[in-house]
């Protein structure tokens, strides 16, 4: 029989810096009417959904940056989106720059992604775990990705949620990279991982992996999927936004590695597939049977060590 979840991953085209708020959220809503159409049942859109991708800009003072996080979600702009997603009886993910204070007073701001169900139900909230780039202003790029300097790194890890008849967890953009992140979700049993992602093409530090950009995002995606068997749903903003040309790609992964279903343009663009969450099993169940082929007293730096150690030179061991 399977247990079959139609999903649709809603590529979004650029989102320039003067779009407003009402705008986007209309974009939003007409991939959901497409999803309508199709039979999709959840709706993934992009990281940072709402507004263009920020950090590649610098302020001097962070609380010039504030109108582009939210303060609470729904809001009066986000607002119709739950009640049309909830009208229609789809669920959806949607990633966006959030500014929390605390009960004391503090101020922490996050990169987020919150899971609706499909009655509407805030089944939960992702922070982002890696935050790629750099703190502080670098003057000779031709464009900043100053995330470390918008966000904090996660203290919460990759927590998993039971939702959509399965087991669904989250991740953002570069923690896609990382193969501790699937890890995570595949030792709590995931069988469908939601994405959004904003990659610009050209890689500053070494431009030599621009042309690479496209084959790293499958490569990573594909291996976490087959490696812990599960569904991974990729989630771009491509195309040129605000001078940066980003990747779009947006593709959703069978728990086979196997790429089912792949934009086709760097615009607003819903790509659907019909997923078997039972197929998450025949992986978890034979090649990648955790409890009977891991090794976790042989893994110890994983955990107990953050950067390399090199082995000691030789003769002086
Ligand atoms: N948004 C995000 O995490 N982008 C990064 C770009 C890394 S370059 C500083 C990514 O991993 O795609």
């Amino acid at each position: 029989m399977g247990r079959f979840l139609t999903v649709g991953a809603a590529q979004l085209g650029p989102v320039q810096r003067d779009d407003s708020r009402k705008e986007v959220v209309g974009r939003l809503i007409d991939l959901l009417h497409h999803g309508h159409r199709q039979g999709v049942e959840l709706v993934v859109y992009p990281e940072l959904a709402l507004t263009t991708f920020f950090p590649r800009w610098f302020v001097d003072d962070i609380a010039e940056a504030d109108h582009w996080y939210e303060a609470a979600m729904p809001d009066v702009e986000t607002q119709p989106l739950f009640d049309e997603a909830r009208r229609l009886g789809i669920g959806f993910c949607l990633g966006y720059a959030e500014r929390e204070t605390t009960p004391g007073g503090d101020v922490h701001r996050w990169n987020v992604q919150l899971l609706v169900e499909r009655d509407g139900t805030v089944i939960g909230k992702f922070h982002k775990v890696h935050i790629p780039g750099h703190e502080r202003h670098e003057p000779g790029r031709p464009f900043q990705h100053a995330e470390r300097y918008y966000f904090e790194p996660s203290p919460y890890g990759f927590p998993v949620w039971r939702a959509f008849g399965g087991i669904v967890g989250m991740m953002i953009c570069n923690d896609r990279r990382w193969p501790e992140s699937y890890r995570e979700m595949g030792l709590q049993g995931v069988e469908l991982i939601l994405c959004g992602y904003n990659t610009p093409i050209h890689y500053v530090p070494d431009p030599s992996q621009d042309i690479l950009q496209g084959f790293h995002n499958a490569l990573v995606m594909q291996a976490g999927a087959y490696q812990n068997g599960t569904w991974v749903v990729g989630v771009a903003k491509g195309g040129v936004e605000e001078g940066v040309d980003s990747l779009g790609q947006s593709c959703i992964v069978a728990p086979s590695g196997q790429i089912v279903a792949q934009a086709l343009t760097t615009d607003d663009e819903l790509v659907v597939a019909r997923c078997d969450l039972d197929w998450c099993a025949r992986y978890k169940e034979t090649l990648f049977d955790f409890t009977r082929y891991r090794r976790p007293e042989v893994y110890t730096r994983i955990t107990s060590q953050r950067g390399v150690v090199l082995p000691p030179e030789r003769g002086t061991r």
